[in-house]
């Protein structure tokens, strides 16, 4: 049976973005087609061990040939938002100059089926897809990729601006860091601490720059950054544990959130950097301010929480999921949400990810029961309404992911769709979830 609401019916707000999420690379394939240029993802994917099975985004879930069907899945669901991510290599296919128009066509292909199914788009203009051409050239280690991308941002602004609602710049940051550069299980494969930071402050400069375009020029919707938070606890209440703690949420959260909306980097993390770090050698004048650019909302991706012990370390406390590093902790949604509230203000929030990895296998009837994404989305949405009733000024909440895809380094063995797809035929079948999901916004709630 499917789960229902604890406490009796949940209602959200009449308004509520129901939607669901995806990237380019992780679904579009079509790699060489109609101009696209290689991307970092490209490169790194086809580095023998780099990815599960050697797998690639070559194909992927097939969607630029395949996007009309996938928007009638969306309807069928009752999607009222869908977020999606631009190639920046099929728009610029070496980072820079004139844009590639068949590139943006298939996005303008994609908004007007978007806007004929009554379904808002939300476009991010960074899933991760660098230019190769400009990882060649420095990649975010170098200065000049943020004012690339805000060339990129201008085009796309340009080409697409009068279909799109809200703009979300740079996915991530902190991903990018983390595992592009220090862990390096992420492209460009890097484990370099002083470049990683370095690369955070030009990651973030990219989206104060960008705002800034979309302020100056022809775009008319709202922009705001998509952050992955996570709430970092302590393991027990010694001072050693608290202060840890307190530093790991200064590299996991403050890093990205004060500067962007208190125009400061957290001084506990710069100290720990050091004045000698690439990073705050390489901050200027200007920068905090165009970063801090004001934006019209903050998007919000929640997946695990951390703990932390005395001596700055991590421990699990919960039960993970096929993603060995999330632990399924839905309070840590609420606190979140209520925590981003209390210390920056009642900027309008959106969760753009939530989701899980499940075991997911097709049966003879067509069918995919995948209970542990009901029993997580219904505990997720739970906590989101708390929030919302706390005051969180939450807007919307976006499903990780739609469909079934290519998750980076783990390539196809994960699955976090909604929609399963039967990579040898390219056929979607929906989940037991995604029936769920369409009750749920069907009914506001559950
Ligand atoms: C996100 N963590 O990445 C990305 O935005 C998606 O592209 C990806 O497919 C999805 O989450 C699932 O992994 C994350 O360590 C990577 O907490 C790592 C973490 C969270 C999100």
């Amino acid at each position: 049976s499917i789960p229902t609401g604890p406490a009796g019916p949940l209602r959200f707000p009449r308004d509520f973005g129901w939607g669901a999420a995806t990237s380019a690379y992780q679904i579009e394939g079509a790699a060489k087609e109609d101009g696209r240029g290689e991307s970092v993802w490209d490169t790194f994917s086809r580095v023998p061990g780099r990815t599960r099975n050697g797998d690639t985004g070559d194909v992927a879930a097939d969607h630029y040939h395949r996007y009309a069907e996938d928007l009638d899945l969306m309807r069928d669901l009752g999607l009222r938002s869908y977020r999606f991510s631009i190639s920046w290599p099929r728009v610029q296919p070496d980072g820079t100059g004139a844009p590639n128009q068949r590139g943006l066509d298939f996005y303008r292909r994609l908004l007007d089926g978007l806007h004929e199914r009554g379904i808002a788009p939300m476009a991010t203009l960074f899933h991760w897809d660098l230019p190769q051409a400009l990882q060649d050239a420095g990649g975010w280690e170098s200065r000049d990729t943020a004012h690339r991308f805000a060339d990129y941002a201008d085009a796309v602004f340009t080409a697409l601006g009068d279909r799109v609602p809200v703009w979300l710049t740079i996915n991530e940051p902190k991903t990018v860091v983390q595992n592009g550069y220090l862990m390096g299980h992420h492209a460009p494969g890097r484990q370099d601490p002083d470049a990683a930071y370095l690369v955070a402050h030009h990651l973030q400069l990219a989206h104060g720059l960008a705002v800034r375009a979309l302020r100056a020029g022809n775009g008319t919707g709202r922009i705001g950054p998509a952050l992955n938070l996570h709430p970092c606890y302590p393991t027990d209440d010694s001072p050693e544990a608290t202060a840890a703690a307190r530093l790991y949420d200064g590299y996991e959260n403050r890093l990205y959130l004060d500067s962007l909306l208190k125009g400061s980097y957290p001084q506990d993390v710069l100290a720990d950097l050091g004045p000698q770090s690439r990073m705050v050698r390489g901050i200027r004048d200007d920068d905090l301010a165009v970063i801090s650019s004001p934006v019209d909302l903050l998007a919000v991706q929640y997946y695990t929480p951390i703990y932390v012990t005395a001596d700055g370390s991590t421990e699990h406390r919960w039960p993970t999921s096929e993603a060995g590093w999330q632990q399924i902790y839905p309070d840590g949604m609420y606190d979140i949400l209520t925590r981003v509230t209390r210390d920056y203000g009642p900027i309008p929030l959106t969760v753009t990810e939530n989701g899980l990895p499940t075991p997911d296998t097709l049966t003879g009837d067509d069918t995919v029961d995948d209970s542990g994404r009901i029993t997580f989305l219904r505990d997720h949405l739970t906590a989101a309404h708390r929030a919302i009733s706390a005051g969180v000024p939450l807007e919307s909440f976006h499903v990780w992911s739609m469909l079934d895809n290519f998750e980076w380094d783990e390539g196809y063995d994960q699955r976090w769709g909604l929609v399963y797809v039967d990579y040898a035929t390219q056929r979607r079948v929906l989940k037991r979830s995604a029936h769920w999901y369409r009750s749920v916004i069907a009914e506001g709630g559950f």
